[in-house]
């Protein structure tokens, strides 16, 4: 078994699809583990992206994950990170086959909606940047669900 970070990028929780990305890796076989929204600041889109800070196009991309709220997933799976990115299918979306989620959902690589760790060491860091607690079993909206909760 194995985790992935997922996150639907500002674009597409404004468009509305978190529902329909959601369910795409819940009919592929993946269990969710954890999942918020959250708007992220420019220090942890700059910390997640942090091996792209030389590219040209580094500042646009860090302005376009703080443009709105993000959902950040974690589902696992076996090869949740190499099954996570066929189903998300390539970078730019010109090149993501059709019935991928970038292959259907968008037309443009500075907007491809969402994002899946590209390996399980990023996998492993990138979800200790957004979920710093220590996981619970099951969450509700992001906040550790128990019997006092609940109440
Ligand atoms: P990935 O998201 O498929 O892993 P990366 O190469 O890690 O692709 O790039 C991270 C993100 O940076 C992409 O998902 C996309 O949002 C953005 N990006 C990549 N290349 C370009 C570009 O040429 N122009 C604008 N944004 C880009
Ligand atoms: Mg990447």
């Amino acid at each position: 078994m194995e985790r992935t970070f997922v996150m639907v990028k500002p674009d597409g929780v404004k468009r509305g699809v978190i529902g329909s990305i959601i369910n795409r890796f819940e009919q592929k076989g993946f269990a969710l583990m954890a999942i918020k929204l959250m708007q992220i600041d420019l220090a942890l889109a700059e910390e997640h992206y942090r091996d792209l800070r030389t590219k040209p196009f580094f500042g646009e991309l860090v302005g376009y994950l703080t443009s709105g709220s993000v959902c950040a997933m974690i589902w696992e799976g076996p090869n949740a990170v190499a099954n996570a990115r066929s189903l998300i299918g390539k970078t730019n979306p010109v090149e993501a086959a059709p019935g991928t989620i970038r292959g259907d959902y968008a037309m443009d690589v500075a907007g491809n909606i969402v994002h899946g760790s590209d390996s399980p060491e990023s996998a492993a860091r990138e979800i200790g940047l957004f979920f710093t607690q220590e996981l619970p079993i099951t969450t509700f909206m992001g906040f550790p669900y128990n019997e006092q909760s609940a109440e």
